[in-house]
């Protein structure tokens, strides 16, 4: 079936006229990897395809191969003749469909996810839930139809699967990611660039957030979890963006011993962000009781009404751990 949907993906690709991309509505370096190739591929058959994107690429993604046909402009699904629509990375429906709903006519929708929880919502569905990330979904769509990516397009994909798997560290880390990555290795991505332009270029301004993060980290007594939090006070009082704290997750993923680890974030409306990285329970589930979603391994979810202080979040933490099986 995956075979079938890539070749199928393929022929109407090649037909459409005048489709326009979405990259998931969190940008990262997956959900654009991912697009900006296939972007790529339409690019090299003269089609410049418009890959929207809910707000402006942060400066660590600017190095990418054909960034400049992201745009934030929500008019661009305002064309009658736009005959088909491919998400990127979007397990929430409800994003795509309200995006949808801008188009006059009725386009064609792909959807191409790795996400267990991603709804099904397209008229035709490549979710691969097996993948490490769309970008190796979409490496694979390349593979099945014989079409060699460029060295753009392989830098694409291989950001894709390194923002994904963490740089081949996480419990994402399988196979599938270690064989697309040495063949676009080979085909010319650009892996060093890569690691740069996502890993080594925190400011000390956003390490002295992370240090408050590591200062407040806490053990479970009885379970094994690890969880910390980050206040409105402690990033924008250190002048950094929410995008740049980003990474804590996963550095402390790397380095702490834990079945699950929690990271929870004030957000701006004085909500919690909670993002779970798991190598036990099933924290996707927890996920959409709790109106988020994600994988068995990292998943996250958002709540208004609970105080982003040491008791706020460690609440959360327990009624988290309940719901554990
Ligand atoms: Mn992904």
């Amino acid at each position: 079936m995956e075979s079938y949907t890539h070749r199928r993906i393929h022929d109407l690709l090649l037909k459409a006229k005048r489709p326009v991309f979405i990259a998931d509505e969190r940008i990262d370096g997956d959900s654009l990897g991912s697009s900006l190739a296939m972007a790529d591929f339409l690019k090299g058959r003269g089609i410049r395809v418009p890959v929207f994107v809910s707000e402006p690429i942060p400066s660590k993604y600017r190095f990418l191969p054909n960034v400049d046909l992201c745009t934030t402009d929500a008019t661009v699904f305002n064309d009658p003749s736009i005959d088909l629509v491919v998400s990127f990375d979007c397990s929430d429906a409800s994003y795509v469909t309200r995006l949808l709903a801008l188009c006059p006519a009725r386009p064609m929708t792909i959807n191409i996810d790795h996400h267990a929880t991603n709804a099904r919502y397209g008229q035709v569905n490549q979710v691969v839930v097996s993948s490490p990330a769309t970008a190796e979904v979409v490496y694979r769509w390349f593979k099945e139809n014989n079409v060699v990516p460029s060295r753009e397009a392989a830098t694409c994909l291989m950001t894709g699967i390194c923002f994904d798997t963490t740089v081949f560290s996480n419990a994402g880390t399988n196979l599938r990611a270690f064989e697309a990555a040495s063949e676009l290795l080979m085909g010319g991505a650009k892996i060093q660039e890569v690691i740069r332009n996502m890993y080594q270029n925190r400011g000390v301004n956003v390490l002295r957030v992370w240090g408050a993060a590591l200062e407040r980290i806490r053990r479970h007594e009885s379970k094994s979890v690890v969880a910390t939090f980050l206040t409105r006070a402690d990033i924008d009082g250190n002048g950094a963006t929410d995008d740049e704290v980003d990474g804590l997750s996963n550095f402390l993923n790397l380095v702490t011993e834990s079945d699950v680890l929690f990271v929870m974030r004030e957000t701006p409306d004085g909500g919690i962000k909670v993002s779970m990285r798991s190598s036990g329970p099933d924290v996707a589930k927890v996920a959409a009781a709790m109106g988020g979603g994600g994988h068995r391994k990292a998943a996250g979810f958002s709540v208004g009404g609970v105080a982003c202080t040491e008791e706020g979040c460690w609440g959360l933490v327990e009624k988290c751990c309940s719901m554990f099986e």
